[in-house]
């Protein structure tokens, strides 16, 4: 039986992933550049960006990030990396727009190294020209090692369950000027989801600050020299005005593997059979 298990298991791993066709990202990074110190300051890939990325001191780490979510999509990727390892030394670069109405999406993966800790910091910034306005990641407040989310000048909330060391992938839904007060954002975080379709389920924040954005950060530091320095390693950055937008993927074939399989258990089943009582 064991035999039969390993046999099927083989067929299915066979059986790749196709490529499923999916509206495009209006902004995308994914760090597809050579591996080196400091390597992001200046570079000028993906699209949708304005500008090259500035001279921070963000890594290029070699091997990019996957995600493979419940139902074996793959997130599509390409490149490696990014690795903020510097005290608030992070990389910032501007859009080519300017986003402040409609529903918008954002999507990263995230994985955050000595987020435990207490007073240090990983994660991704939206900015509005000079003024950070909204972070996402493990914030330098307790409860420590949680992914949340800072609006800068109000209130922080935590996505308690999550775990900021782990590899996540991070969805944020902003529904711009749909906040309980006039002006202000409905804000929807889905952490680890199905890449398939928009989940049920989030953590809402129904009353964010106004605010817009056009320039993305990726930065880690402590605000404690007694803490460790926290690291934030960063991938497949993407922007855009759907859930599919931010979530591209490859799906499995069910159609093709089940065939496969089949193929395989009947080709299983005129093996001779063995004894199983002495003559
Ligand atoms: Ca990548
Ligand atoms: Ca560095
Ligand atoms: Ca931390
Ligand atoms: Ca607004």
């Amino acid at each position: 039986m064991r035999a039969l298990i390993s046999f099927v298991s083989i067929l299915a791993a066979l059986c790749c992933n196709a490529p499923q066709s999916r509206a495009a990202a209006t902004v995308y990074e994914g760090f597809d550049y050579p591996a080196g110190a400091n390597a992001l300051a200046s570079k000028n890939g993906g699209i949708g960006w304005n500008n090259p990325w500035d001279t921070g001191l963000s890594d290029i780490v070699a091997g990019g990030f996957n995600y493979t979510d419940g139902l074996g999509n793959q997130l599509v990727t390409v490149g490696n990396r990014a690795a903020a390892d510097q005290n608030s030394a992070g990389n910032l670069r501007f859009l080519s727009n300017t986003f402040s109405s409609g529903t918008v999406y954002l999507s990263f993966l995230l994985q955050c190294t000595n987020s435990a800790s207490n007073f240090n910091y990983a994660g991704l910034s939206l900015y509005s020209g000079v003024a950070e306005e909204i972070f996402f990641g493990d914030i330098n407040a307790p409860p420590n090692g949680t992914l949340g989310i800072e609006r800068l000048g109000f209130e922080n909330g935590f996505l308690i369950g999550t775990d900021a060391s782990l590899l996540n992938l991070i969805v944020v839904r902003i529904d711009f000027n749909a906040g309980t007060t006039a002006g202000n954002e409905k804000v929807s975080i889905f952490v680890d989801p199905s890449l398939d379709a928009e989940p049920a389920t989030a953590f809402r924040f129904t009353d964010v600050a106004d605010f817009s954005f056009d320039r993305i950060r990726i930065q880690s530091g402590r605000t404690s020299g007694a803490d460790p320095l926290e690291i934030g390693q960063f991938d497949e950055i993407r922007v855009g005005s759907t859930y599919a937008d931010v979530t591209p993927h490859t799906v499995p074939e069910p159609g093709a593997c089940g065939l496969a399989a089949l193929a395989g258990l009947m080709l299983w089943g005129r093996r001779p059979m063995k004894a199983t009582h002495p003559a």
